[in-house]
């Protein structure tokens, strides 16, 4: 249905609209950093010589003139662009929905924009007959997998966003920009960023200007998904909040978010940063982040031709097998707070419905427990790990219960003993 007049994000709360189910329950997607700054994948060789090194700041950090950045995109050709593939890669990893950067702080857009030519179509070497969102919202409408897209407020490129008499220029750009991407390719989702223009002392982006463009954007698409640097960042602005490179220890009450990070140690492709993570830090955090009630956004940078790195593949495929193998997934997608039990140091536990999953990243040793504390009032009715056929023995013991298996961990990474609780309290809000 189309935004009335009086349509207003205010009137539903994030935290419990249908508007936003499909994000609740996924809790996995994949973030991708693709732009022109992929082309020079993390190096810039100055004129003297020396080498810079960088990645999507590549522009900035190294100080690139206008017209050698402008030069070197004219030169981007991502023609190993797979689309298809990078669904896949994000179906088998488990990942719901796909984030990707369709215009980062350079200003460069990676579909064929009307609002100027510093896009891939108009300044690159690449096929003009293809546009890489179109494949992408193709691909992943086929697999069933929501798609997403970054948008940077903060802009290097257009000279009209600098100046405080032409940033209405600007912004009207900007809107006809949103307007593009939601009426070309119908986004679940916007993720924006950039807000807090780091050139501008006075910050003139303003938390009204934020409320506008998510009141201008539900009246494209009342059911469009937005974040909170719509706005401020205050996690109030939007519908999640957007922790990077972090995991909350804490789940904040009544509020969505969804911690994004790297699987190395940048954004873009950066073809000296071979700090990959390994797939157990991945499936811990994702265990971390949906037992918090958050969404897990992990990145993966495609290089200059547009392919997704070896190693990025590989750990997501670990984490997809791992979320595959003995209904371990249940765990995540679908599961959310317990609003039951302390975090344990020994992993993680989420809950769905009438059960909890333990997720026991550290095995005890033969015969030991591990303990479960818990806050609110529930009994174990019943016990079983995932994938094993042992028992595990559920007993109060001191301020909760004490978990003794009988047998091996499942896996290294990390082995599921789900719990039967009774009776079921009402499972919180927003999982
Ligand atoms: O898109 C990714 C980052 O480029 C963007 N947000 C994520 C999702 C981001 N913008 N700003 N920041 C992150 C924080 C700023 C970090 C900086 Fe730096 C520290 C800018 C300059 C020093 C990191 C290190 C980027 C360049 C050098």
């Amino acid at each position: 249905p189309a935004a009335g007049p009086g349509t207003n994000h205010a009137t539903d709360d994030p935290f419990t609209s249908s508007r936003t189910s499909w994000w609740r329950q996924d809790r996995f997607g994949m973030f991708i950093h693709f732009g022109a700054y992929s082309n020079l994948e993390g190096e810039y060789t100055r004129p003297d010589g020396t080498v810079c090194r960088n990645a999507e700041w590549i522009k900035r950090e190294c100080r690139i003139p206008d017209e050698e950045y402008e030069k070197q995109a004219a030169t981007f050709n991502p023609s190993a662009f797979d689309a298809k593939a990078i669904v896949r890669a994000a179906k088998d990893a488990g990942q719901r929905y796909i984030v990707i950067t369709s215009k980062h702080h350079d200003g460069y857009a990676m579909w064929p924009t009307k609002q100027n030519t510093w896009n891939l179509r108009d300044h690159s070497s690449f096929d003009p007959h293809r546009d890489i969102l179109a494949e992408l919202k193709q691909a992943a409408d086929a697999a069933g997998i929501k798609l997403g897209f970054y948008y940077s407020i903060w802009d290097w490129h257009d000279p009209d966003f600098a100046g405080p008499a032409t940033f209405p220029r600007y912004k009207k750009r900007m809107y006809a920009q949103l307007k593009e991407l939601v009426d070309h390719y119908d986004p679940a989702l916007l993720w924006f960023d950039g807000e807090w223009d780091a050139d501008n002392p006075t910050n003139r982006w303003s938390r009204q200007d934020g409320a506008d463009l998510q009141a201008y954007l539900h009246g494209l698409n009342p059911g469009l998904i937005v974040n909170n640097r719509v706005g401020k960042r205050e996690v109030v602005d939007g519908d999640f909040g957007t922790p990077e490179q972090e995991i909350p220890t804490e789940p904040v009450d009544g509020q969505l978010w969804e911690s994004c990070m790297t699987l190395n140690d940048h954004w873009g492709f950066a073809k000296y940063d071979t700090n990959w993570k390994p797939a157990a830090t991945v499936v811990r955090n994702l265990l971390d982040v949906a037992s918090r009630g958050g969404n897990y956004l992990l990145n993966v940078g495609p290089d200059k031709l547009g392919r997704i790195p070896q190693p990025s593949v590989d750990r997501l495929r670990e984490t997809g097998r791992w979320l595959g193998a003995h209904g371990q997934g249940d765990a995540v997608h679908g599961a959310g707070h317990t609003g039951l039990v302390a975090d344990p140091s020994w992993g993680a536990v989420s809950r769905r419905g009438n059960e909890l999953y333990a997720s026991v990243t550290a095995w005890p040793a033969a015969g030991a427990s591990l303990h479960l504390t818990a806050k609110g009032r529930f009994e174990i009715t019943a016990a079983r790990v995932l994938g094993s056929s042992q028992q595990v023995k559920a007993t109060p013991a001191g301020d909760g219960f004490d978990l003794t298996p009988s047998g091996a961990a499942t896996s290294p990474l990390a082995s599921v003993i789900r719990l039967t609780i009774k009776p079921p309290a009402a499972a919180p809000a927003g999982t």
